[in-house]
């Protein structure tokens, strides 16, 4: 290959995120599975433009992350986001989907794993979702585990989330990044986020109240060296914006049930689950999927800016 022709499976930046890795300004990774497969269209490209004018908002580079033509992307522009809202034909790539989609030149939006991963590969330290994958409440029959666990556990990146999706098994999947040895900070709650709700009922360790709080963790971890683990960082979503309880308990029942009468299996499950749950709120549980989100980018981009403060 000659020296001009650059290597076809190196990840490309936008000009925005080159220009501010580059400058040691501030960034934020976003993934894109939320937008192709969580959120319906075509809502989910208004949200998509909306997350990113919230990341520039608060003075950072919005670094949404997607692989368009068997090319892998850290920062997407105007017209290759409207493709991953738009396209059908746009698959969900977790990590290891991502050499078999280089290779073969799909298409696909990425996960938490493979977008911390491709961040963290690009230099972007900060990362914002919905809601990370997780423990299956099904897992004793299924196996099904998020590989967004795994990968976190040795991926160092700072994840902001509303929690994991509370379709999961929430206790066993905080025990699971116990044993993974990924840090879990509540955000100004000593008690884990239940994504569509603000509390999930379950006690975290450590809690802190501030961006800077979250960056003095992030020195810490990294004086100390060790191997790379994510942390995260779980940023209820606003009282006054969760789906009422009662309501998400009876609906999650019901859309449980119609999954495992339909045998959804796999990649499917969540983007199924998630469906399901908006459908039977009338549309109220995407209010707080996207309350939960907005709440976590902007979080996500305040503490992109406190760490390229000097201290
Ligand atoms: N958060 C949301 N909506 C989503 C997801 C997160 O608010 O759709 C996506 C993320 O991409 C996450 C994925 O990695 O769901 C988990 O899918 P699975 O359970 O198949 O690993
Ligand atoms: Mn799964």
């Amino acid at each position: 290959m000659s020296q001009n022709s650059p290597d076809p499976y190196e990840p490309v930046l936008s000009a925005e995120v080159r220009a501010a890795l580059g400058a040691g300004r501030p960034v934020v990774a976003l993934e894109s599975t939320i937008i192709a497969h969580g959120l319906p269209r075509p809502r989910n490209l208004s949200v998509a433009l909306e997350l990113e004018g919230l990341v520039r908002s608060a003075g950072a580079a919005p670094a949404t992350v997607a692989v368009l033509d068997g090319r892998a992307h850290v920062g997407l522009g105007a017209e290759q986001l409207e493709r991953v809202a738009a396209d059908p034909s746009v698959r969900k790539l977790g990590h290891r989907d991502l050499a078999p989609a280089l290779a073969t030149g799909a298409s696909g939006a990425t996960t938490v794993s493979a977008t911390a991963f491709l961040a963290a590969r690009a230099g972007v330290g900060v990362f914002a979702t919905g809601g990370l994958g997780g423990v299956h409440r099904e897992w004793a029959v299924d196996q099904d585990e998020s590989a967004d666990l795994r990968l976190l556990a040795r991926t160092g990146i700072t994840v902001v989330c509303a929690g994991v999706k509370s379709i999961l098994d929430v206790p066993a999947t905080l025990q699971r990044l116990e044993t993974l040895g990924v840090g879990v900070l509540g955000y100004g709650t000593g008690l884990f986020p239940g994504f569509y709700l603000s509390s999930s009922g379950e006690p975290v360790d450590w809690t802190v109240h501030s961006p800077e709080e979250v960056v003095e963790v992030i020195r810490a971890k990294a004086a100390l060296g060790g191997p790379p683990t994510a942390l995260i960082v779980a940023n209820p979503v606003p009282e006054d914006e969760q789906l009422d309880p009662r309501l998400h308990d009876r609906v999650l029942a019901e859309a449980l049930d119609a999954c495992r009468e339909r045998a959804v299996a796999g990649q499917a499950v969540t983007p199924f689950l998630l469906d399901q749950l908006m459908r039977r709120t009338d549309g109220a549980s995407l209010e707080a999927n996207l309350a939960a989100v907005r709440g976590n980018v902007a979080l996500a981009s305040r503490i992109a800016v406190a760490a390229v403060e000097p201290r």
